[in-house]
């Protein structure tokens, strides 16, 4: 199966990468219709920040963001992906259209609403709670302890049913810069596996360590483009199946490079 870009859209007011930008119904369909239209294979939705520090949202309040936005987009033939925590936002979205739940939290209860709607599954590994997250996160050895964690998640979830099932590290989820930037050296070993892989690393806060001198702190999420699309490249040769990816135009760039280098 050919490589993809998932384009990200954050119908928040908080996401760390672009919290408030497509907050209305209107701009979030206009701007999935700008991922679509620069090549995202899937526009994935999401109505709840995870950004560490995030705090929760209302059920009620996930789904007034998510679903006319989801809506809109499926109508017009976009395939659309349900970025959420909660299975009622998952249900509902994939009654609205989607055909894929992104689920952060590889629970059992949106694996059984992937499995019941049809929808193909994405069970990305997290550590702790958004809100708290960041704070100290342990592993004895990060790249056996993911990839354990993944076989075991994909294996729920086809037993729940699902059919496309995927697989994510969990980039920023839990894990200090040594840890990311271990996980995606393991990229090769996780692909080997077996099981098609998903990786977001889109903008996150640990290429800031990557991209400045001490003076600077690193480069704001905006200034982050050259350094996403250079983990993207990575990911790609790698043979990852999906890349998550905010500026999906340049990430296809990469995507298309990478393809031909590999014919
Ligand atoms: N990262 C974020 C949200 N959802 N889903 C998957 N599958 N993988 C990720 O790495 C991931 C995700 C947080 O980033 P954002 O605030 O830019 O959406």
């Amino acid at each position: 199966m050919a490589s993809l870009v998932m384009g990200v859209l954050n119908v928040t007011p908080d996401s760390f990468s672009d919290g408030g930008r497509f907050f209305s119904v209107d701009g979030a369909v206009a701007q999935g219709r700008r991922l679509a239209v620069a090549g995202a294979g899937i526009v994935d939705v999401g109505g709840e920040s995870t950004r560490p520090g995030a705090e929760p949202v209302e059920v009620a309040e996930e789904l007034r963001r998510v679903l006319p936005v989801v809506s809109a987009l499926a109508a017009e033939g976009i395939r659309v992906s349900i970025d959420t925590r909660h299975a009622e936002v998952a249900e509902a979205a994939v009654a609205a259209g989607a055909t894929i739940v992104n689920d952060v939290s590889a629970g059992d209860d949106l694996m059984a609403v992937a499995a019941a709607g049809g929808a193909g599954y994405v069970a990305m590994h997290a550590q702790g709670q958004p809100a708290t997250m960041q704070h100290d996160p342990r592993y004895d050895d990060v790249v056996a302890e993911v990839h354990g964690f993944l076989a075991a998640a994909a294996e729920r979830a086809r037993r729940a049913g699902c059919r496309h099932v995927w697989v994510d590290p969990g980039i920023g989820f839990g894990k200090t810069l040594e840890h990311n930037v271990t996980l995606l050296a393991a990229l090769p070993e996780l692909v080997g596996a077996g099981i098609p892989v998903v990786v977001g690393a889109s903008r996150k806060g640990f290429l800031a360590a990557l991209t400045g001198g001490a003076l600077t702190g690193g480069a704001a999420p905006l200034d982050r483009l050259e350094a996403s699309v250079a983990v993207a490249t990575w990911a790609f040769s790698c043979g990852v199946a999906v890349v998550r990816a905010h500026d999906v135009a340049e990430n296809v760039q990469a995507l298309h490079l990478v393809a031909l280098e590999a014919a």
